[in-house]
């Protein structure tokens, strides 16, 4: 038994008393103190002495906000315990929740509901001064070139956009200064305008664009028109420059061709100039669209490219408010761009290279950088399978002639490591407590489970000196990035109010059938579409019968009446494809065709009382 563990163990039971606030100790101290030591297996001590452990019936100390990749969610964790505590749908189909089946999701989905998939990486948090202000949490899908936003109250997807005139979102992020006003996001590919079957051949004159969402409407406030492609990208704190990777300035077509030239660019742009030149007039419209198009390329004076060594990819701002590091992925180095250089830049006073005060050499394959907040930079090695940890004023000394060394230390990661992320790094909050690394292969951490295999997310003590690896979780494709905060800067809700936005054009359908949601149970015919009305309160819907005829298009509201925290109910008709949650005080509605004759039974598919079984009805289908 290690000596700290020993400690740990030998703690009092009134030492734990005095404690069990800190949560680590508190499991440990419990052990000892009710004399069940014997029975505490290593692994658990091991999540002890970690500071991972958080006991049955406590809480974490922090969200985790994790993009699912190409399976088209969010998922929300709790840190340290990597718990998963919730999925929310976003870009995919979800049968439990009937994301993707509803009315009150197809509306938010619009035109894209045709989809069935999506290519989520970059979840970010709405912002205030800095902080995370805890109301929206931002998400782009690079599959179909799409924006959604969620709403952290509720933690349902409330707004999706697919953005117009260009092809695959990649890079989001949101400005951070004054507040989250836009939501910007990098288009990768670029395209022929128009892209009509003409002009594919010649790429003289295709191009990608830099996108303004208005964070609030979630509507496009304008494009900018850019040089070779866009990777990632981040903001400032001052609310005024933007910066993205280009790893495509040859504009290649092919792997090699993209490669061709030693030093691509950190493209910046400046939100001000852009707002004027909108303001001003000064932009195009391109095809059916009424965006503003605004020119960013070479020669503008909306932006600046910065070369920087090869292929960059993650673009990560200091939580000071001093540095863009771009990574540079080919080059095993990361560029240190000095924000408080760039209005020179823009002013022509300096070369635009000049902005670079350092460029550390870190390993290979340097993908993304997070910060702890006391002046050190985390980044991950994909080709090493490392976190590199430096400091950034060293590196700025050394780059500058100084014998000095700005490694701290390295960290073997399994395997192939993408992002990274600090708590509250992308906040001047960054507080250096946690780091989660997103190993792109697991290999041999996990027990087989075929071919496929999950991805590792793991937890990295940064609190201390050293990094310490603490904990190894397997996930399902493929959580590219993910976001933590203190629980304390979060306060969702615990049921729906029965106004809430999120299904109030539901609500007005009922309204304009006299329907009182709050306790009628009617059905209202209109033609062959059929309207059923319900309620739920556990363990019974309102109604057990309703007919209609064959071939009627049916459209069922329920009204979950319940008030209790936590009774979910659901609704599934079965043989229809048909099931959606509704939770307490929610309005939940869904349409299908009545397309069989006879008999057919819904039941709750929620667990929601001893009776749930017998929570039921049935629908009459007569013959056409
Ligand atoms: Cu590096 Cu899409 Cu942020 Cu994947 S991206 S790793
Ligand atoms: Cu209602 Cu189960
Ligand atoms: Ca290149």
């Amino acid at each position: 038994m290690s000596e700290k563990k020993q400690d740990v163990q030998n703690l009092g039971r009134r030492h734990f008393l005095r404690n069990s606030a800190v949560t680590g100790v508190a499991g440990a101290g419990l052990a000892s103190g009710f004399g069940t030591g014997a029975l505490m297996t290593s692994r658990q001590s091991r999540a002890a002495e970690n500071g991972i452990e958080v006991a049955p019936g406590e809480l974490d100390e922090y969200y985790g906000f994790w993009s699912g990749g190409q399976s088209g969610e969010v998922r929300v964790l709790g840190i340290p315990s990597m718990r998963e505590l919730m999925r929310i749908p976003v870009f995919n189909m979800d049968g439990a929740t009937g994301w993707g089946f509803t009315n009150e999701s197809k509306r938010v989905l619009g035109e894209s509901a045709r989809f069935f998939n999506g290519d989520a990486h970059h979840p970010h948090i709405s912002m205030t001064d800095g902080s995370y202000d805890g109301k929206y949490l931002f998400i782009n899908d690079k599959a179909n070139t799409r924006v959604a936003r969620i709403r952290l109250d509720i933690m349902k997807t409330d707004k999706i956009t697919t953005v117009p005139n260009v092809q695959a979102i990649h890079g989001l992020r949101l400005q951070k200064v004054p507040h989250t006003k836009y939501v910007f996001a990098n288009a990768e590919f670029f395209i022929p305008h128009p892209n009509d079957g003409e002009n594919m051949e010649d790429t003289e004159n295709h191009y990608t664009m830099f996108n303004g969402i208005d964070a609030e409407t979630m509507e496009m406030a304008w494009q900018v028109i850019v040089d070779g492609n866009l990777d990632n990208t981040d903001a400032d704190y001052t609310g005024r420059f933007f910066a993205s990777t280009c790893y495509n300035s040859e504009k290649g077509l092919t792997l090699t061709d993209t490669m061709r030239v030693e030093r691509d660019w950190v493209v910046v742009f400046d939100v001000h100039a852009i707002e004027a030149a909108v303001k001003a007039g000064e932009y195009e419209t391109l095809g059916d669209s009424d965006v503003p198009v605004v020119d960013g390329r070479h020669g503008s004076r909306l932006t600046r490219y910065i070369p920087v060594p090869k292929n960059p990819h993650g673009l990560n701002t200091s939580p000071d408010g001093k540095y863009f590091i771009a990574n540079g992925k080919l080059s095993p180095t990361c560029s240190i761009i000095a924000i408080d250089k760039l209005a020179d830049v823009f002013d022509d006073a300096i070369e635009p290279r000049d902005a670079v005060v350092g460029e550390p050499e870190l390993g290979l394959g340097p993908l993304h950088t997070t910060f702890d907040g006391r002046g050190n930079a985390y980044t991950t090695l994909f080709i090493d399978s490392q976190i590199a940890k430096w400091n950034i004023e060293d590196a700025i000394r050394a780059y500058q002639g100084d014998e000095v060394n700005y490694l701290r230390q390295k960290l073997d990661v399994h395997y192939q490591p993408g992002h990274n992320h600090a708590s509250l790094t992308e906040t001047k909050d960054a507080d250096g407590k946690w780091l989660v690394v997103l190993s792109k292969f697991s290999k041999d951490r996990f027990l087989p489970v075929g071919p496929l295999h999950p991805e590792n997310d793991q937890l990295i003590d940064i609190s201390g000196e050293e990094m310490k690896l603490v904990h190894d979780g397997p996930a399902f494709a493929e959580p590219h990035d993910c976001i933590l905060l203190r629980a304390d800067q979060l306060n969702p809700s615990r049921t729906w109010t029965r106004d809430d936005p999120f299904f109030a054009a539901t609500r007005k359908m009922a309204e304009d059938d006299g329907i009182n949601l709050e306790g009628d149970n009617k059905v209202v015919r209109d033609g062959n579409q059929v309207r059923v009305y319900m309620t739920s309160v556990a363990p019974q819907f309102g109604m057990t019968e309703f007919k209609v005829k064959q071939g009627d298009e049916v459209t069922v509201t329920i009204t979950n009446l319940d008030q209790v925290e936590d009774l979910t109910h659901g609704f599934c008709m079965v043989n229809h494809g048909v099931a959606m949650e509704i939770s307490p005080q929610q309005t939940s509605s869904i349409t299908f065709t009545a397309d069989k004759p006879g008999v057919h039974w819904y039941y709750c598919n929620w667990f929601c009382h001893a009776m749930h079984m017998e929570m039921f009805g049935r629908m009459l289908v007569e013959k056409a």
